[in-house]
């Protein structure tokens, strides 16, 4: 009887689907970066809402994707300070059930983007039921917040038309800066090539291995995708590889065996920031 009599465990409040169409977008944003804040500014601005490690969900709706953006890091803590202040508002009205990774490589060695997007998806997956990956430069923030950082019935570029580019792809191909796949859509591809270190090319091999995969790649309009890019100068050990286009003819017969089911490197650090995860990698970069 007494079995009977318990009251069942406090259910979790079932929630109704967030809408296709956030309701709180404004469209067109104000974004400079002249603005004299401080990370500490940025916790007080957004620690209300958000769990340890960058984590949010919407209160009043159930998200209909949960979305790891996973940020390719070393040394560049002013531009993290950025993008963390526009961001998370921008995420925060997409109702998006979303974390974020900033993936430092450890050391000093040669640079690689790719490298670090693969660990990222490796390590947000190890801490939650992630089903779409969003993989953005730390130096990119949209200015419209109509550009959803989910996923798309097509991989995704977001990055369509950066002031630097005079609001335009500078080819057609291009695939740089911002980009989203499913779980699936990243497998599918087996992930991004770990092998071009330095500057230059893996954003064209993650584009080949997309269509060599049989996919297309979706954008949003050249209104909507509008970023802008925080100034910055080439940083230390990541110069243009001259090696990195060639590989660009080999990436059919590559990417079956550079990828995710070759990544290997391992964890050095995790720390939880209320605004971020930040896990510092060793990727076993060349000197
Ligand atoms: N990144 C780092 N640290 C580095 C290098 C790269 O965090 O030392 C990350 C960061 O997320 C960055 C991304 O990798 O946004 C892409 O690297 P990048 O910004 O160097 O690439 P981009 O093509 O610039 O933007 C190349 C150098 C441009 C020099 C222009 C001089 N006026
Ligand atoms: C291409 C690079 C891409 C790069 C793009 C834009 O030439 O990786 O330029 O570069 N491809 C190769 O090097 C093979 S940017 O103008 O941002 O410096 O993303």
């Amino acid at each position: 009887l007494k079995d009977r009599l318990q009251k069942p465990a406090p259910a979790e409040r079932i929630l109704e689907p967030c809408p296709d169409t956030p309701p709180n977008l404004v469209g067109p944003l104000r974004v400079e970066f002249n603005n004299g804040l401080s990370l500490d500014q940025v916790r007080k601005e957004n620690s209300n809402f958000l769990q340890k490690g960058g984590r949010y969900k919407p209160p009043d709706c159930k998200s209909q994707q949960k979305v790891a953006i996973i940020i390719p890091f070393r040394n560049r803590h002013e531009h993290l300070k950025h993008w963390l202040h526009y961001l998370h508002p921008i995420l925060m009205r997409q109702q998006l059930d979303y974390g974020v990774y900033v993936i430092n490589q450890d050391g000093e060695g040669i640079f690689n983007r790719a490298k670090l997007m693969n660990a990222g998806y490796v390590e947000a997956l190890k801490e939650y039921d992630y089903e779409c990956f969003v993989f953005s430069d730390i130096d990119l923030v949209p200015t419209d917040d109509r550009n959803i950082y989910k996923c798309f019935d097509n991989p995704r570029h977001l990055a369509v038309a950066m002031d630097k580019f005079n609001f335009q792809l500078p080819y057609n191909n291009y695939f740089g800066g911002v980009s989203s796949l499913s779980k699936k859509q990243y497998l599918r591809i087996n992930g991004f090539p770990n092998t071009y270190w330095g500057w230059g090319g893996e954003d064209d091999d993650i584009f080949q291995r997309i269509i060599f995969r049989g996919m297309s790649i979706s954008r949003p309009d050249l209104v909507i995708g509008r970023y802008k890019m925080i100034k910055h100068e080439r940083d230390l050990h990541n110069e243009a590889n001259p090696e990195n286009p060639r590989k660009l003819s080999l990436t059919e017969r590559t990417v079956d065996k550079d990828g995710i089911n070759s990544l290997s490197y391992t964890v050095k650090e995790i720390l939880k920031d209320i605004l971020y995860s930040f896990i510092t990698v060793d990727i076993e970069a060349p000197p």
